[in-house]
């Protein structure tokens, strides 16, 4: 009988529980929740990962409760002891650092990222309280990891696979070089824990951002204008601190890039209604066609960078899913679909974009994973790119990659 189904994701709490069902060989269906979005729904409200239904119906959330229930399953008695500690010390010591990273690590990088991201108002004084934060929790990891090999106990625990996890995230968006330069221990445990198998497998290698993202752009203009006016100005009188339903000024979302071309004669969003709408092959793509203006846009093929990376086609189909929700400042200027050919543990991404004005990275660079594909220009004149665009809209057939033609399994359309 099978041990229980879990839902996971791409998101960083559903890492570690989908390691330990591979390595721990356990008979868990893995679920992504949009796959079974009413299901994922009715059973957990919250609508959280990982949630875990169990073989008698009763429900498991919260990620340190199911890793630990996960481990319980196997029969594996000395990787349950090395994971889970194997004694009441350790045990404790394990839970301790779980808990550390998942409510104030993981918690304070999501409040940090959220603004730089576009996902929520950059308000300073915030900012700077988390990242006080943040560094001082992150001050008692360089601590430990400066007189112990690893977080817990002797060995790679539980909390080491989690932790390096959430670090894996802070280094390629928050914690530039000179972050990592300032915390040697931390980095010296991150490169002994990278090549545990429990991760090398599902985990992409983390690219190393060499400076934190960058402030939103109406905070950068800002605050170099009130820095250029310090000198001159009397001082300002004590500004009333934004509450919740009050927008600071700065707030103001810039205007996008694309905006200053002007609007496009051809008609977008009618024809996102099409290929909605319409059979792709007979109605939607001859409509196309007709109607495209080179002039105003052009024609995109995507490809993942990491291919060799990716494990299962319904993550590699996540992974195209979160790259379109973070191009969700850009989709109004945007149309096209990434494709996932191949199978599990042999698959790729490939497709085809077309973007406002004849530059790729004003409509790419809003999602910061944009550098994580390649973007080479279709040239719809020529007949094998104009083939190459109607076959990655229309999953109608293989696509051909090196010379191999391999089937699409999944994919998503950015519209
Ligand atoms: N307390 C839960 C938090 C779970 C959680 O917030 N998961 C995130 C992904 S890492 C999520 O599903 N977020 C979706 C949302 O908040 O709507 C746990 O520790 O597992």
């Amino acid at each position: 009988m099978s041990q229980g189904l879990l839902y996971c994701n791409f998101r960083t709490r559903t890492r570690v529980p989908r390691a330990l069902v591979e390595h721990l060989k356990l008979d868990i269906k893995l679920v992504d929740p949009e796959d079974q979005p009413t299901e994922f729904a009715r059973d957990f409200p919250l609508k959280k990962v990982p949630g875990m239904v169990l073989p008698d119906g009763s429900k498991l959330t919260e990620v340190i409760a199911i890793s630990y229930y996960l481990i319980g399953l196997s029969s594996d008695h000395l990787a349950k002891e090395q994971l889970a500690g194997s004694n009441i010390e350790e045990r404790a010591q394990v839970l301790r650092w779980m808990s550390l990273t998942n409510s104030e690590l993981l918690v304070l990088f999501a409040k940090i990222l959220k603004p730089l991201i576009g996902q929520a108002p950059y308000i300073k004084p915030q900012a700077d309280t988390f990242e006080a934060k943040i560094e001082a929790v992150t001050a008692s990891f360089e601590a430990r990891l400066s007189t112990h090999t690893y977080l817990a106990t002797e060995q790679v625990s539980l909390a080491d696979l989690f932790a390096f996890t959430v670090f894996g995230k802070c280094f390629e968006n928050i914690f530039g070089s000179k972050w990592r330069a300032a915390h040697p221990a931390i980095m010296r445990w991150f490169n002994t824990v990278k090549d545990v198998t429990y991760l090398r497998e599902l985990s992409k290698k983390y690219e190393l951002c060499d400076e934190p993202l960058p402030l939103p752009q109406s905070n950068k203009k800002k605050e170099s204008k009130k820095e250029s006016k310090k000198e001159t100005k009397p001082p300002a009188p004590v500004a009333k601190a934004p509450t919740a339903t009050e927008e600071p000024v700065e707030q103001k979302k810039p205007k996008h890039p694309l905006e200053l071309l002007g609007k496009a004669t051809f008609p977008l969003d009618d024809w996102k209604r099409k290929y909605s709408n319409e059979d792709t092959r007979t109605g939607a793509l001859p409509w196309f066609w007709e109607n495209y203006n080179p002039d105003e846009y052009s024609l995109w093929k995507v490809d993942f960078k990491y291919n060799d990376e990716l494990t299962l086609t319904f993550m590699s189909n996540n992974l195209v899913g979160g790259f379109f929700n973070r191009l969700s400042g850009s989709v109004k200027y945007m149309f096209g679909s990434l494709v996932v050919f191949g199978e599990n543990n042999d698959n790729g991404i490939t497709g085809a974009v077309m973007v406002r004005g004849q530059d790729f990275a004003p409509a790419f660079d809003v999602a910061p994973d944009w550098e994580s594909y390649s973007y080479t220009k279709l040239d719809p004149s020529k007949p094998e790119d104009k083939d190459f665009i109607g076959n990655m809209w229309a999953w109608d057939k293989p696509v051909t990659v090196d010379g191999r033609d391999r089937e699409i399994a999944d994919g998503k359309v950015l519209k």
